[in-house]
């Protein structure tokens, strides 16, 4: 058995677990109940576990103390990721200083709540502290700190973390090698190295490379394409590919599911790591309408995909989410508004689940 069928065949067992407990969970909850019974409204979280899947939500460490942000996280999302806490620049801002608080605190959140976590992200050009990029280290060197940057935060969460972005937007958008420090310093094998280190430190999580604009087939995607398969070639421990798809309003490729399939085909789970849709401000009522058919299309693509294990959303609501910052004069890219109301969006979602 090849190690990456091994750890799909792991992957599967867990996922039933999981799927089991939490429905467990909401048939001893009815079988409470007396005669007829108000039904609770279904959420994200059941229908994603009925369809075999998961539903998960980047969670802002900063908003956990907000009883009506956490409740939502807590009781519509089977898996959470951290939005920057467990980013290199917070968990090892200095040389051999590491900072696991925001990740412990989220581990422990999800814990209480039944939830997987998915960790983001080990090895990437972004967030990273100027003591690595600016740090001068020779191949060797660099190895080394990467190989135990990775060492040190997969086992520290070893068991507790399901899922590790291990290598996160390797490429440039016409599918070259981003000219990381890592790739500059190191070569291309720096990617190899990464998931090598992180499944001796944890061979039961799986080990993903994710990426943005890689949504549909496209040069990026065609090159992502080539190198999981020459990983796979060479043996190297890789599980899963993460397709961030933060996407803007009318552009949802038309070949996105086909996309995930190709992945999916190669053996690979495919997983929807960061989705939001952008709409153009002011976002008026057909604007809305539209995003919620279009949240729908994705989530119904991962689940008519096999290897498709779970769809992540980029955040819970508009007044958090990284689009106004990044991209002005765009926002409304969230499935809750900035007052937690949910939006078309949310029910787009549970009915692609099939809710
Ligand atoms: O949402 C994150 C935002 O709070 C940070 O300021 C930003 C810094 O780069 O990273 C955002 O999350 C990114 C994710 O980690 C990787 N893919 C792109 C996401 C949006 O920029």
């Amino acid at each position: 058995m090849s190690p990456h069928v091994r750890r799909a065949a792991i992957a599967a067992a867990a996922a039933t677990l999981v799927a089991g407990a939490v429905y467990g969970s909401a048939q001893a909850q009815e079988d409470t109940s007396q005669g007829p019974s108000v039904q609770q409204a279904e959420t994200l979280r059941d229908a994603a576990s009925a369809s075999g899947r998961f539903v998960g939500t980047a969670v802002n460490d900063g908003r956990l103390y907000d009883g009506n942000y956490s409740s939502i996280v807590a009781s519509e999302f089977s898996s959470v990721t951290a939005e920057n806490v467990m980013k290199w620049d917070t968990v090892q801002p200095s040389q051999g200083n590491f900072n696991f608080s925001g990740g412990d605190r989220l581990v422990d959140f999800a814990q209480q709540n039944n939830q997987q976590v998915y960790g983001h992200t080990l090895v990437w050009h972004s967030q990273l502290p100027s003591w690595v990029s600016n740090g001068g280290f020779n191949a060797e060197q660099l190895n080394a700190v990467m190989e135990n940057h990775i060492t040190e935060v997969v086992s520290h969460y070893a068991g507790q973390v399901a899922y590790w972005d291990v290598v996160n937007e390797a490429f440039n958008d016409d599918g070259t090698l981003r000219q990381s420090v890592f790739q500059q310093t190191i070569g291309e094998e720096y990617i190899a190295n990464a998931f090598r280190a992180a499944d001796a430190a944890d061979p039961n999580a799986k080990l993903c490379i994710n990426d943005y604009s890689t949504d549909g087939i496209n040069a990026k995607s065609n090159a992502m394409y080539d190198l999981v398969s020459s990983l796979l070639d060479q043996g190297v421990p890789i599980d899963c590919v993460g397709f961030q798809s933060h996407l803007i309003l009318d552009q949802l490729p038309s070949d996105y599911q086909e996309n995930l399939q190709r992945f999916s085909d190669l053996g690979l789970e495919v997983i929807v790591t960061e989705l939001d849709i952008r709409i153009q401000d002011p976002a008026d009522s057909s604007d809305l309408q539209r995003q919620a058919e279009q949240y729908q299309q994705v989530v119904s693509s991962c689940v008519a995909v096999s290897g498709c294990a779970g769809v992540t959303v980029w955040g819970i609501s508009d007044a958090d989410s990284w689009v106004p910052g990044t991209f002005p004069g765009y926002g409304a890219a969230c499935p809750w508004d900035e007052y937690l109301q949910p939006k078309p969006a949310y029910d787009g979602i549970l009915t692609g689940f099939g809710g």
